[in-house]
């Protein structure tokens, strides 16, 4: 048995590592397209028909939201429970989608919001609403927020706030109707006062998802 490698082995040793770090690279590049499946031929979420009045007070105590089709908890990147948990709930009416956000949140500061990005008829609206309740991005949206805790107070402890917001078919390009649908994804990254680095299941997402209007 020889000691000690000579310089051709030493290569191709080099040689037969780089080909193994390149499979694994390959192979990670190979599985993006699989995650990002098309929305069409992914989950879909039945969505009620609300028959009651809303009163938009960021309360949804409405009988239409007890029965209102909802996501669960948003989720990670790591596929658990986004912390703090968020969640949302949909109906639609024959002028527009409503949609129930709740954020659980210790820290609630301006900055808090969810991301909500709707799909329909290869137009994008993206629309951000804050834990201020300001909404940006798509008009005509009627909005009310409610919150347990001190809006840009650190240091004392929050519990949650929540958003009930009616955003107009018009304004998506959306006709509404029984087995009408749209594409929606819900994003929201918690954050504190002191803007500190979160840990990663404080982002978490639900979609994107097709929400088909039911009867
Ligand atoms: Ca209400
Ligand atoms: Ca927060």
């Amino acid at each position: 048995l020889k000691p000690e490698l000579d310089g051709e082995e030493i290569l191709a040793l080099s040689v037969a590592g780089i080909v193994v770090l390149l499979a694994i690279a390959g192979g990670t590049i190979a599985a993006r397209p699989r995650a990002a499946v098309p929305a069409r031929n992914g989950p879909t979420l039945l969505i009620p028909f609300a028959s009651d009045a809303l009163h938009l007070d960021g309360e949804l105590d409405e009988a239409s939201w007890r029965d209102s089709a909802r996501t669960g908890s948003l989720k990670a990147n790591s596929g658990r429970e986004a912390t703090p948990y968020s969640d949302a709930r949909f109906t639609w009416t024959s002028s527009a989608l409503r949609i129930g956000l709740y954020a659980a949140d210790q820290d609630i500061v301006s900055d808090d919001a969810f991301d909500v990005l709707v799909e329909s008829g290869g137009a994008k609206h993206e629309l951000v609403v804050n834990a201020k309740c300001a909404v940006h991005g798509v008009d005509g949206v009627k909005v009310a927020c409610d919150s347990d805790g001190t809006l840009d107070v650190p240091g004392d402890m929050d519990e949650e706030w929540v958003v009930e917001m009616e955003v107009p078919f018009q304004t998506l390009g959306i006709v509404p109707s029984a087995g009408a649908r749209v594409t929606i994804t819900i994003r929201r990254c918690d954050v504190d006062g002191k803007h500190r680095r979160q840990p990663p299941d404080a982002c978490g997402v639900f979609g994107p998802v097709d929400l088909v209007l039911s009867r």
